[in-house]
Protein backbone atom coordinates (compact mmCIF):
# COMPACT_ATOMS: atom_id res chain seq x y z
CA UNK A 1 0.00 0.00 0.00
CA UNK A 2 1.38 3.47 -0.61
CA UNK A 3 2.00 6.12 2.63
CA UNK A 4 -0.64 8.03 3.48
CA UNK A 5 -0.53 11.55 2.78
CA UNK A 6 -1.02 13.79 5.39
CA UNK A 7 -2.76 16.00 3.54
CA UNK A 8 -5.06 13.09 2.33
CA UNK A 9 -5.33 10.57 5.34
CA UNK A 10 -8.31 8.71 3.99
CA UNK A 11 -7.00 8.60 0.61
CA UNK A 12 -9.47 10.58 -0.98
CA UNK A 13 -7.76 10.26 -3.76
CA UNK A 14 -8.57 6.51 -4.11
CA UNK A 15 -12.47 8.11 -4.45
CA UNK A 16 -11.53 10.24 -7.59
CA UNK A 17 -12.10 8.84 -11.37
CA UNK A 18 -9.01 9.81 -13.22
CA UNK A 19 -10.41 13.02 -15.17
CA UNK A 20 -11.12 14.35 -11.92
CA UNK A 21 -7.81 13.36 -10.88
CA UNK A 22 -6.31 15.26 -13.93
CA UNK A 23 -8.41 18.66 -13.37
CA UNK A 24 -6.82 18.96 -10.44
CA UNK A 25 -3.62 18.10 -10.72
CA UNK A 26 -3.42 21.07 -14.08
CA UNK A 27 -5.17 23.54 -11.23
CA UNK A 28 -2.61 22.28 -8.87
CA UNK A 29 0.37 23.13 -11.42
CA UNK A 30 -0.76 26.59 -12.04
CA UNK A 31 -1.60 27.47 -8.74
CA UNK A 32 2.23 26.02 -7.87
CA UNK A 33 3.66 27.96 -10.83
CA UNK A 34 1.97 31.14 -10.98
CA UNK A 35 0.25 31.65 -8.07
CA UNK A 36 2.35 30.92 -4.92
CA UNK A 37 5.07 32.91 -6.33
CA UNK A 38 3.19 36.03 -6.38
CA UNK A 39 0.57 36.23 -3.72
CA UNK A 40 2.53 36.97 -0.72
CA UNK A 41 3.48 40.16 -2.31
CA UNK A 42 -0.16 40.76 -4.16
CA UNK A 43 -1.66 40.19 -0.77
CA UNK A 44 1.18 42.36 0.84
CA UNK A 45 0.02 45.21 -1.81
CA UNK A 46 -3.67 45.08 -1.79
CA UNK A 47 -3.18 44.18 -5.39
CA UNK A 48 -5.63 41.05 -7.04
CA UNK A 49 -3.12 39.68 -10.06
CA UNK A 50 -5.57 40.45 -12.93
CA UNK A 51 -2.84 39.29 -15.14
CA UNK A 52 -3.66 35.61 -14.07
CA UNK A 53 -7.37 35.82 -15.52
CA UNK A 54 -6.45 34.55 -19.32
CA UNK A 55 -5.01 31.73 -17.91
CA UNK A 56 -7.17 30.52 -15.13
CA UNK A 57 -10.01 31.40 -18.36
CA UNK A 58 -7.17 29.04 -21.00
CA UNK A 59 -7.93 26.43 -17.86
CA UNK A 60 -11.56 26.16 -18.32
CA UNK A 61 -12.05 27.52 -14.63
CA UNK A 62 -14.58 29.78 -15.49
CA UNK A 63 -18.37 28.39 -15.48
CA UNK A 64 -16.89 25.06 -15.47
CA UNK A 65 -20.02 22.90 -14.93
CA UNK A 66 -21.47 24.69 -17.42
CA UNK A 67 -22.47 22.37 -21.10
CA UNK A 68 -21.78 24.72 -24.19
CA UNK A 69 -21.26 28.36 -24.21
CA UNK A 70 -17.62 27.14 -24.54
CA UNK A 71 -17.55 26.44 -20.97
CA UNK A 72 -15.87 23.08 -19.55
CA UNK A 73 -19.17 21.04 -18.89
CA UNK A 74 -17.13 19.80 -15.80
CA UNK A 75 -19.19 17.40 -12.44
CA UNK A 76 -19.30 19.28 -9.14
CA UNK A 77 -16.68 17.16 -7.44
CA UNK A 78 -14.25 18.78 -10.39
CA UNK A 79 -15.70 22.38 -9.72
CA UNK A 80 -14.75 21.26 -5.72
CA UNK A 81 -11.40 20.33 -6.71
CA UNK A 82 -10.41 23.63 -8.71
CA UNK A 83 -11.65 25.64 -5.44
CA UNK A 84 -9.85 23.56 -3.66
CA UNK A 85 -6.69 23.84 -5.27
CA UNK A 86 -7.02 28.05 -6.19
CA UNK A 87 -8.04 28.61 -2.26
CA UNK A 88 -4.77 26.80 -1.85
CA UNK A 89 -3.08 29.46 -3.58
CA UNK A 90 -5.12 32.06 -2.06
CA UNK A 91 -8.74 32.69 -1.21
CA UNK A 92 -8.80 36.07 -3.05
CA UNK A 93 -7.94 33.61 -6.32
CA UNK A 94 -10.78 30.79 -5.34
CA UNK A 95 -13.43 34.21 -4.60
CA UNK A 96 -12.59 35.41 -8.22
CA UNK A 97 -13.66 32.29 -9.92
CA UNK A 98 -16.52 31.31 -7.03
CA UNK A 99 -18.01 34.55 -8.21
CA UNK A 100 -17.49 34.25 -12.27
CA UNK A 101 -18.76 31.40 -11.81
CA UNK A 102 -21.27 30.43 -9.77
CA UNK A 103 -22.70 33.90 -8.78
CA UNK A 104 -23.00 35.15 -12.44
CA UNK A 105 -22.53 32.81 -15.21
CA UNK A 106 -24.59 29.98 -13.30
CA UNK A 107 -27.62 32.91 -13.04
CA UNK A 108 -27.16 33.84 -16.39
CA UNK A 109 -27.14 30.30 -17.90
CA UNK A 110 -29.88 29.30 -15.21
CA UNK A 111 -32.41 32.35 -15.51
CA UNK A 112 -31.16 34.56 -18.41
CA UNK A 113 -32.43 34.98 -21.71
CA UNK A 114 -30.98 33.03 -24.85
CA UNK A 115 -29.61 36.70 -26.15
CA UNK A 116 -28.45 37.18 -22.15
CA UNK A 117 -26.64 33.79 -22.19
CA UNK A 118 -25.17 34.09 -25.73
CA UNK A 119 -23.90 37.52 -25.25
CA UNK A 120 -22.04 36.59 -22.00
CA UNK A 121 -21.40 33.28 -21.17
CA UNK A 122 -18.80 32.58 -23.93
CA UNK A 123 -16.99 36.07 -23.11
CA UNK A 124 -16.88 35.14 -19.59
CA UNK A 125 -15.75 31.68 -20.32
CA UNK A 126 -12.52 33.08 -22.05
CA UNK A 127 -11.84 35.51 -19.21
CA UNK A 128 -12.91 38.75 -21.37
CA UNK A 129 -15.96 39.78 -19.47
CA UNK A 130 -15.85 39.80 -15.73
CA UNK A 131 -18.72 39.78 -13.60
CA UNK A 132 -20.11 40.73 -10.32
CA UNK A 133 -23.24 40.07 -7.93
CA UNK A 134 -24.83 42.27 -6.06
CA UNK A 135 -27.06 41.20 -3.23
CA UNK A 136 -25.14 42.72 0.07
CA UNK A 137 -26.64 46.12 1.00
CA UNK A 138 -24.81 48.53 3.93
CA UNK A 139 -27.68 48.15 5.92
CA UNK A 140 -27.40 44.11 6.68
CA UNK A 141 -25.90 41.44 4.42
CA UNK A 142 -27.67 38.58 6.54
CA UNK A 143 -31.28 39.45 5.29
CA UNK A 144 -31.29 40.45 2.00
CA UNK A 145 -35.08 40.35 1.63
CA UNK A 146 -35.23 43.58 3.49
CA UNK A 147 -33.16 45.17 0.54
CA UNK A 148 -33.50 48.34 -0.21
CA UNK A 149 -32.18 48.42 -3.53
CA UNK A 150 -35.47 49.42 -6.15
CA UNK A 151 -36.42 48.78 -9.80
CA UNK A 152 -39.38 50.81 -10.55
CA UNK A 153 -41.14 50.25 -14.04
CA UNK A 154 -40.77 52.97 -16.73
CA UNK A 155 -42.64 51.76 -20.45
CA UNK A 156 -39.67 48.96 -21.90
CA UNK A 157 -37.46 49.77 -18.90
CA UNK A 158 -36.58 49.86 -15.54
CA UNK A 159 -34.86 52.62 -13.02
CA UNK A 160 -32.62 50.88 -10.75
CA UNK A 161 -31.81 53.02 -7.43
CA UNK A 162 -29.54 51.90 -4.89
CA UNK A 163 -26.68 50.65 -3.24
CA UNK A 164 -24.68 47.62 -2.43
CA UNK A 165 -21.48 47.03 -0.49
CA UNK A 166 -18.85 44.81 0.03
CA UNK A 167 -19.02 43.19 -3.75
CA UNK A 168 -15.81 40.82 -4.91
CA UNK A 169 -15.21 42.26 -8.32
CA UNK A 170 -17.24 45.08 -8.55
CA UNK A 171 -14.73 47.74 -10.06
CA UNK A 172 -13.10 45.15 -12.38
CA UNK A 173 -16.72 43.97 -13.53
CA UNK A 174 -17.55 44.72 -17.04
CA UNK A 175 -21.43 42.90 -15.80
CA UNK A 176 -23.14 43.38 -12.30
CA UNK A 177 -25.95 41.29 -11.45
CA UNK A 178 -27.75 43.35 -9.66
CA UNK A 179 -30.64 42.49 -7.32
CA UNK A 180 -33.14 44.56 -6.65
CA UNK A 181 -36.93 44.93 -5.06
CA UNK A 182 -39.78 45.54 -7.17
CA UNK A 183 -43.71 45.54 -6.75
CA UNK A 184 -43.71 42.08 -7.42
CA UNK A 185 -40.74 40.69 -5.59
CA UNK A 186 -37.36 40.56 -6.15
CA UNK A 187 -35.37 40.57 -9.24
CA UNK A 188 -31.97 40.00 -11.25
CA UNK A 189 -30.77 42.50 -14.10
CA UNK A 190 -27.34 42.67 -15.87
CA UNK A 191 -26.47 46.31 -15.23
CA UNK A 192 -23.23 47.07 -17.65
CA UNK A 193 -20.18 48.98 -15.96
CA UNK A 194 -20.90 52.05 -18.99
CA UNK A 195 -24.56 52.74 -18.11
CA UNK A 196 -25.28 56.32 -17.48
CA UNK A 197 -25.95 56.43 -13.12
CA UNK A 198 -23.92 53.14 -12.44
CA UNK A 199 -20.80 54.01 -10.46
CA UNK A 200 -18.12 51.40 -8.33
CA UNK A 201 -15.73 52.87 -5.66
CA UNK A 202 -13.02 50.49 -4.35
CA UNK A 203 -12.97 49.05 -0.43
CA UNK A 204 -9.46 50.24 1.11
CA UNK A 205 -7.85 49.15 4.46
CA UNK A 206 -8.66 45.71 4.33
CA UNK A 207 -6.91 43.20 6.48
CA UNK A 208 -8.38 40.35 4.77
CA UNK A 209 -8.72 39.01 1.05
CA UNK A 210 -5.98 42.00 0.16
CA UNK A 211 -5.41 39.94 -3.05
CA UNK A 212 -9.22 40.43 -4.10
CA UNK A 213 -11.32 43.41 -5.40
CA UNK A 214 -14.33 44.21 -2.96
CA UNK A 215 -16.00 47.29 -4.15
CA UNK A 216 -19.31 49.40 -3.29
CA UNK A 217 -21.68 49.73 -6.01
CA UNK A 218 -24.01 52.89 -6.49
CA UNK A 219 -27.14 53.25 -8.84
CA UNK A 220 -28.33 56.43 -9.50
CA UNK A 221 -31.56 56.50 -11.93
CA UNK A 222 -29.92 53.34 -13.96
CA UNK A 223 -32.01 53.19 -16.73
CA UNK A 224 -32.30 49.19 -17.84
CA UNK A 225 -33.74 47.51 -20.95
CA UNK A 226 -36.56 45.04 -20.26
CA UNK A 227 -33.94 43.01 -21.94
CA UNK A 228 -31.54 43.18 -19.17
CA UNK A 229 -34.08 41.54 -16.71
CA UNK A 230 -33.33 37.76 -16.04
CA UNK A 231 -36.54 36.68 -16.96
CA UNK A 232 -36.22 33.13 -14.90
CA UNK A 233 -35.80 35.01 -11.96
CA UNK A 234 -38.44 35.45 -9.35
CA UNK A 235 -38.44 36.01 -5.77
CA UNK A 236 -35.79 36.11 -3.32
CA UNK A 237 -35.42 32.13 -3.84
CA UNK A 238 -33.36 32.86 -7.16
CA UNK A 239 -30.34 35.23 -5.66
CA UNK A 240 -30.39 32.32 -2.47
CA UNK A 241 -30.16 29.24 -5.40
CA UNK A 242 -27.02 31.30 -6.63
CA UNK A 243 -25.60 31.60 -2.80
CA UNK A 244 -26.02 27.00 -2.71
CA UNK A 245 -23.68 27.11 -5.90
CA UNK A 246 -21.06 29.41 -4.33
CA UNK A 247 -21.48 28.28 -0.62
CA UNK A 248 -20.74 24.57 -1.80
CA UNK A 249 -17.70 25.66 -4.09
CA UNK A 250 -16.29 27.09 -0.66
CA UNK A 251 -17.46 24.53 1.07
CA UNK A 252 -13.95 22.44 -1.11
CA UNK A 253 -12.14 25.67 -1.31
CA UNK A 254 -11.78 26.14 2.68
CA UNK A 255 -9.87 22.73 2.26
CA UNK A 256 -7.22 23.88 0.42
CA UNK A 257 -6.29 26.86 2.45
CA UNK A 258 -6.48 24.65 5.86
CA UNK A 259 -4.15 21.83 3.70
CA UNK A 260 -1.48 24.49 2.89
CA UNK A 261 -1.49 26.08 6.45
CA UNK A 262 -1.19 22.54 7.96
CA UNK A 263 1.78 21.09 5.62
CA UNK A 264 3.65 24.48 6.48
CA UNK A 265 3.32 24.13 9.94
CA UNK A 266 4.14 19.51 9.84
CA UNK A 267 7.43 20.88 7.66
CA UNK A 268 7.99 23.44 10.74
CA UNK A 269 7.41 20.85 13.53
CA UNK A 270 10.00 18.57 12.04
CA UNK A 271 13.00 21.06 11.59
CA UNK A 272 12.47 23.46 14.89
CA UNK A 273 14.67 21.71 17.14
CA UNK A 274 13.90 22.92 21.20
CA UNK A 275 14.66 21.80 24.00
CA UNK A 276 16.91 18.79 22.40
CA UNK A 277 14.27 17.79 20.12
CA UNK A 278 12.39 18.44 16.88
CA UNK A 279 8.99 19.88 17.93
CA UNK A 280 7.18 17.41 15.85
CA UNK A 281 9.01 14.63 18.72
CA UNK A 282 6.70 16.46 21.54
CA UNK A 283 3.59 14.86 22.43
CA UNK A 284 1.56 18.54 22.99
CA UNK A 285 2.77 19.30 19.52
CA UNK A 286 1.55 15.80 17.94
CA UNK A 287 -2.03 15.83 19.65
CA UNK A 288 -2.24 19.69 17.73
CA UNK A 289 -0.73 18.22 14.52
CA UNK A 290 -3.22 15.08 14.77
CA UNK A 291 -5.96 17.50 15.65
CA UNK A 292 -5.14 19.33 12.18
CA UNK A 293 -5.41 16.23 10.19
CA UNK A 294 -8.51 14.83 11.80
CA UNK A 295 -10.32 18.19 11.23
CA UNK A 296 -9.34 18.65 7.20
CA UNK A 297 -10.21 14.75 6.83
CA UNK A 298 -13.95 15.13 7.97
CA UNK A 299 -14.31 18.04 6.04
CA UNK A 300 -12.84 16.43 2.61
CA UNK A 301 -14.98 13.62 3.45
CA UNK A 302 -18.41 16.02 4.02
CA UNK A 303 -16.98 17.77 1.07
CA UNK A 304 -16.56 14.59 -1.12
CA UNK A 305 -20.25 13.45 -0.35
CA UNK A 306 -22.00 17.06 -0.89
CA UNK A 307 -20.38 16.70 -4.36
CA UNK A 308 -21.41 13.28 -5.32
CA UNK A 309 -25.19 14.35 -3.62
CA UNK A 310 -25.04 17.20 -5.85
CA UNK A 311 -24.18 15.42 -8.84
CA UNK A 312 -27.03 13.06 -8.73
CA UNK A 313 -29.17 16.36 -8.27
CA UNK A 314 -29.85 15.11 -4.10
CA UNK A 315 -28.13 17.59 -2.08
CA UNK A 316 -30.60 20.22 -0.16
CA UNK A 317 -29.07 23.79 0.56
CA UNK A 318 -29.28 23.11 3.97
CA UNK A 319 -26.54 20.16 3.73
CA UNK A 320 -24.10 23.03 1.84
CA UNK A 321 -24.99 25.50 5.09
CA UNK A 322 -23.55 22.50 7.23
CA UNK A 323 -20.62 21.92 5.01
CA UNK A 324 -20.00 25.64 4.57
CA UNK A 325 -20.50 26.22 8.53
CA UNK A 326 -18.06 23.13 9.51
CA UNK A 327 -15.69 23.25 6.55
CA UNK A 328 -14.88 27.34 7.44
CA UNK A 329 -14.43 26.72 11.01
CA UNK A 330 -11.94 24.26 10.52
CA UNK A 331 -10.07 25.74 8.01
CA UNK A 332 -9.89 28.76 10.05
CA UNK A 333 -9.12 27.11 13.46
CA UNK A 334 -6.29 25.04 11.51
CA UNK A 335 -4.86 28.27 10.23
CA UNK A 336 -4.96 29.70 13.83
CA UNK A 337 -3.36 26.87 15.22
CA UNK A 338 -0.68 26.52 12.38
CA UNK A 339 0.24 30.20 12.93
CA UNK A 340 0.48 29.60 16.54
CA UNK A 341 2.96 26.58 15.56
CA UNK A 342 5.43 28.27 13.76
CA UNK A 343 6.03 31.10 16.80
CA UNK A 344 6.84 34.52 15.77
CA UNK A 345 8.07 33.52 12.34
CA UNK A 346 4.33 33.10 11.16
CA UNK A 347 3.23 36.08 11.66
CA UNK A 348 5.19 37.65 8.72
CA UNK A 349 3.72 37.75 5.22
CA UNK A 350 6.79 34.91 4.21
CA UNK A 351 4.71 32.01 6.52
CA UNK A 352 1.33 31.09 4.64
CA UNK A 353 -0.99 30.74 7.73
CA UNK A 354 -1.29 34.10 8.96
CA UNK A 355 -2.53 35.22 5.28
CA UNK A 356 -4.69 32.49 4.96
CA UNK A 357 -5.98 32.72 8.50
CA UNK A 358 -7.13 36.59 7.51
CA UNK A 359 -8.58 35.66 4.55
CA UNK A 360 -10.72 33.05 6.13
CA UNK A 361 -12.38 35.67 8.47
CA UNK A 362 -13.61 37.34 4.96
CA UNK A 363 -14.72 33.28 4.34
CA UNK A 364 -16.66 32.83 7.31
CA UNK A 365 -18.90 36.24 7.33
CA UNK A 366 -19.37 36.15 3.47
CA UNK A 367 -21.99 33.71 1.82
CA UNK A 368 -23.54 34.10 4.91
CA UNK A 369 -21.73 34.45 8.22
CA UNK A 370 -21.46 30.90 10.84
CA UNK A 371 -24.58 31.99 12.47
CA UNK A 372 -26.70 32.18 9.82
CA UNK A 373 -25.63 28.73 8.43
CA UNK A 374 -25.99 27.40 11.87
CA UNK A 375 -29.69 29.18 12.07
CA UNK A 376 -30.32 27.38 8.61
CA UNK A 377 -29.37 23.80 9.95
CA UNK A 378 -31.53 24.38 13.16
CA UNK A 379 -34.84 25.50 10.93
CA UNK A 380 -33.84 22.27 9.16
CA UNK A 381 -34.18 20.20 12.14
CA UNK A 382 -36.85 21.66 14.20
CA UNK A 383 -39.10 23.75 11.08
CA UNK A 384 -39.18 26.76 13.40
CA UNK A 385 -36.99 29.94 11.80
CA UNK A 386 -35.43 31.40 14.40
CA UNK A 387 -33.50 34.08 12.35
P1 LIG B 1 -36.47 32.20 3.00
O1 LIG B 1 -37.93 32.32 3.30
O2 LIG B 1 -35.68 31.22 3.77
O3 LIG B 1 -36.26 31.87 1.44
C1 LIG B 1 -36.92 32.58 0.42
C2 LIG B 1 -37.09 31.61 -0.73
O4 LIG B 1 -35.80 31.12 -1.14
C3 LIG B 1 -35.70 29.70 -0.97
N1 LIG B 1 -34.34 29.44 -0.47
C4 LIG B 1 -33.36 28.93 -1.20
N2 LIG B 1 -33.32 28.45 -2.44
C5 LIG B 1 -32.15 27.97 -2.88
N3 LIG B 1 -31.02 27.96 -2.15
C6 LIG B 1 -31.02 28.44 -0.89
N4 LIG B 1 -29.88 28.44 -0.20
C7 LIG B 1 -32.21 28.95 -0.36
N5 LIG B 1 -32.56 29.48 0.83
C8 LIG B 1 -33.86 29.77 0.75
C9 LIG B 1 -36.79 29.35 0.00
O5 LIG B 1 -37.21 28.02 -0.16
C10 LIG B 1 -37.86 30.34 -0.35
O6 LIG B 1 -38.50 29.91 -1.53
P2 LIG B 1 -40.08 30.14 -1.72
O7 LIG B 1 -40.38 29.55 -3.05
O8 LIG B 1 -40.74 29.43 -0.57
O9 LIG B 1 -40.29 31.62 -1.65
O10 LIG B 1 -35.85 33.65 3.11
P3 LIG B 1 -35.45 34.51 4.36
O11 LIG B 1 -35.65 35.94 4.01
O12 LIG B 1 -36.13 33.96 5.60
O13 LIG B 1 -33.86 34.31 4.47
C11 LIG B 1 -33.31 33.21 4.97
C12 LIG B 1 -31.77 33.36 5.05
C13 LIG B 1 -31.34 34.10 6.30
C14 LIG B 1 -31.27 31.93 5.13
C15 LIG B 1 -31.17 34.06 3.82
O14 LIG B 1 -31.56 35.38 3.76
C16 LIG B 1 -29.67 33.99 3.77
O15 LIG B 1 -29.12 33.01 3.28
N6 LIG B 1 -28.94 35.05 4.27
C17 LIG B 1 -27.48 35.14 4.10
C18 LIG B 1 -27.17 36.08 2.96
C19 LIG B 1 -25.90 35.73 2.25
O16 LIG B 1 -25.37 34.64 2.32
N7 LIG B 1 -25.40 36.65 1.45
C20 LIG B 1 -24.27 36.39 0.60
C21 LIG B 1 -24.09 37.50 -0.40
S1 LIG B 1 -23.06 37.06 -1.77
C22 LIG B 1 -21.53 36.91 -1.14
O17 LIG B 1 -21.29 36.97 0.01
C23 LIG B 1 -20.49 36.65 -2.14
S2 LIG B 1 -18.89 36.43 -1.54
C24 LIG B 1 -18.25 35.78 -2.94
C25 LIG B 1 -16.83 35.51 -2.90
O18 LIG B 1 -16.03 36.48 -2.92
O19 LIG B 1 -16.47 34.30 -2.95
P1 LIG C 1 -24.68 41.45 9.34
O1 LIG C 1 -25.75 40.80 8.54
O2 LIG C 1 -24.91 42.83 9.80
O3 LIG C 1 -24.31 40.53 10.57
C1 LIG C 1 -23.56 41.01 11.70
C2 LIG C 1 -23.48 39.91 12.78
O4 LIG C 1 -24.79 39.57 13.19
C3 LIG C 1 -22.85 38.61 12.28
O5 LIG C 1 -22.04 38.04 13.27
C4 LIG C 1 -24.06 37.71 12.03
O6 LIG C 1 -23.76 36.32 12.14
C5 LIG C 1 -24.97 38.16 13.14
N1 LIG C 1 -26.38 37.88 12.85
C6 LIG C 1 -27.07 38.23 11.73
N2 LIG C 1 -28.35 37.81 11.83
C7 LIG C 1 -28.46 37.18 13.02
C8 LIG C 1 -29.52 36.53 13.69
N3 LIG C 1 -30.74 36.43 13.13
N4 LIG C 1 -29.30 36.00 14.92
C9 LIG C 1 -28.06 36.08 15.47
N5 LIG C 1 -27.00 36.69 14.89
C10 LIG C 1 -27.22 37.23 13.68
N6 LIG C 1 -21.92 40.28 -0.83
C11 LIG C 1 -22.41 40.25 -2.10
O7 LIG C 1 -23.60 40.43 -2.32
N7 LIG C 1 -21.58 40.04 -3.15
C12 LIG C 1 -20.24 39.85 -3.00
O8 LIG C 1 -19.52 39.65 -3.98
C13 LIG C 1 -19.69 39.90 -1.67
N8 LIG C 1 -18.35 39.79 -1.49
C14 LIG C 1 -17.82 39.96 -0.23
C15 LIG C 1 -16.44 40.01 -0.06
C16 LIG C 1 -15.91 40.22 1.21
C17 LIG C 1 -14.41 40.30 1.37
C18 LIG C 1 -16.75 40.33 2.33
C19 LIG C 1 -16.19 40.51 3.71
C20 LIG C 1 -18.13 40.31 2.18
C21 LIG C 1 -18.68 40.14 0.89
N9 LIG C 1 -20.08 40.17 0.67
C22 LIG C 1 -20.59 40.12 -0.60
C23 LIG C 1 -20.97 40.47 1.79
C24 LIG C 1 -21.27 39.29 2.69
O9 LIG C 1 -22.12 38.38 2.10
C25 LIG C 1 -21.86 39.85 3.98
O10 LIG C 1 -20.81 40.50 4.67
C26 LIG C 1 -22.48 38.78 4.87
O11 LIG C 1 -23.63 38.23 4.25
C27 LIG C 1 -22.85 39.32 6.25
O12 LIG C 1 -23.54 40.52 6.16
P2 LIG C 1 -23.06 41.81 7.02
O13 LIG C 1 -21.61 41.97 6.80
O14 LIG C 1 -23.94 42.94 6.65
O15 LIG C 1 -23.27 41.38 8.52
Amino acid sequence: MDPIAPSDFFRIEHLLTEDERQVRDAVARFVDDRVLPIIAESFENDHFPRELIPEMAALGLFGCSIEGYECAGLNAICYGLICQELERGDSGMRSFASVQSSLVMYPIHAMGSDEQKNRWLPAMAKGEAIGCFGLTEPDGGSDPGTMKTTARRDGGDWILNGAKMWITNGCLADVALIWAATDDGVRGFVVERDMPGYTTREIKRKFSLRASVTSELFLENVRVPDANRLPGAEGLGAPLSCLTQARYGISWGVIGAAEACFIEALEYSKVRVLFGSPLSHKQAVQLRLAEMARRITTAQLLAYRLGRMKDAGEMHHSQVSMAKWNNCRMALDVARDARDLLGASGITVECTPIRHMLNLESVITYEGTETIHELIVGRQLTDAVAF
